[in-house]
């Protein structure tokens, strides 16, 4: 992954010359999970100021990105992600139902535009779309985007050709996390690997279709993989335009419901190793808001979080209501993108 001239340095000078390389734009900085880890174990404060100071360097810090998300293939999924609430073998409280109709989900995106949302996010619950399925969702794409709304899609892997359709019905964005480390992945998820999902990102990359992918926080992983998931995503050739930290909402009935709680502080500092080690990049507070409390969120804007999941649903699960963001937004003078 590393390239030869690439300096690998774990002491704070190393640091520092990461940081110098990282906030000059159109520079590809590589980290090793060593470095990233030592950002981790930064005080506090000095994370934050590093955090800061790249943050402000490539975007305006009182800026916000919204996107809402709407779940438009909602549960059964064939999956075993161990943090799911819509994977069939799961007993939750999420139904099987079928693919929404076309002007529902533009009644949806209007509502989402005439909240202020800049970018609408379509999410299917499949392992990947079949021809079938993927034939109504990009009329679902076209029309979203002659709204005037930026356009993003998560529908799963994508097979050969499928990037190709997408770009061509208008898609702006395609989500596909690698949810966390390689080495924890196998804990999470077996129905599909670490490889299927980088391929998936590379089919995107091919056609132009900007990438969004980033993971899950608190799902039990050690700090070290909470830095190997960084790690993956900072030295890809050219990293995502959007990276989703998500906070595990624990779900009863998925495998992992009942993990121990994650330090607040820690996912904070999660926010802020990814703001350092991705500097362009938005990097996006997602799911996880609802239980953090305004100081929690507004610690994560300071880290250079600035993109959210606006409206009051996620897929399944809770998010705060627009107006609580609204407020939040005016207390700390954020402006939405
Ligand atoms: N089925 C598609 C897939 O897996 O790529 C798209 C939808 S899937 C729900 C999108 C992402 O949501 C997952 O990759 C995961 O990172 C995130 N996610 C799902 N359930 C979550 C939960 N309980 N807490 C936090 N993030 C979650
Ligand atoms: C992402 O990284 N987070 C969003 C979006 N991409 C699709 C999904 C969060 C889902 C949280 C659980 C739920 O609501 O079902
Ligand atoms: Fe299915 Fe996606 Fe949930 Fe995994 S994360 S079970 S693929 S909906």
């Amino acid at each position: 992954m590393l390239e030869s001239d690439t300096q690998i340095v774990i002491n704070t000078d190393g640091l520092k010359a990461n940081l110098a390389q990282s906030c000059e734009a159109n520079t590809v900085s590589r980290w090793s999970v060593a470095e990233i880890v030592a950002l981790f174990e930064l005080p506090f404060s000095d994370l934050m100021y590093r955090a800061q100071t790249v943050h402000r360097a490539s975007f305006d810090p009182n800026a916000v990105q919204v996107s809402t998300l709407l779940s438009i293939k909602t549960g059964g999924c064939s999956e075993d992600c161990g943090y799911c609430p819509q994977a069939a073998r799961y007993h939750t409280e999420v139904e099987n139902e079928p693919l929404m109709k076309l002007d529902d989900v533009l009644a949806a995106a209007q509502e989402a535009k005439d909240n202020g949302a800049s970018r609408f996010c379509m999410g299917a619950a499949w392992r990947g779309p079949k021809q079938r399925d993927l034939e109504p969702v990009l009329k679902m794409i076209a029309e979203v985007k002659a709204m005037g709304l930026e356009t993003c899609a998560t529908l799963g892997m994508l097979k050969e050709g499928q990037a190709e359709q997408l770009k061509e019905a208008g898609l702006d964005y395609y989500n596909h996390n690698l949810d966390t480390a390689p080495e924890f992945y196998g804990e999470v998820i077996t129905t599909r690997t670490y490889q299927d999902r980088l391929e998936t990102l590379d089919r995107v990359r091919s056609v132009d279709i900007n990438v969004c992918s980033g993971g899950i926080i608190g799902m039990g992983e050690s700090r070290n993989q909470r830095a190997g998931l960084l790690a993956q995503l900072a030295n890809m050739e050219r990293p995502p335009e959007s990276v989703p930290i998500n906070l595990l909402t624990q779900v009863e009935g998925t495998p992992l419901h009942g993990t121990d709680e994650l330090d607040p502080i820690e996912f904070v500092r999660t926010i802020a190793a990814a703001r350092i080690t991705m500097p362009n990049s938005f990097v996006r507070l997602s799911a996880g808001r609802q239980s953090m409390g305004e100081g929690i969120q507004a610690m994560c804007f300071l880290a250079g979080a600035n993109s959210i999941f606006y409206g009051e649903k996620l897929l399944t699960t809770a998010n705060p209501e627009a107006s609580e963001d609204q407020k939040l937004f005016a207390k700390l003078g954020i402006n939405k993108i």
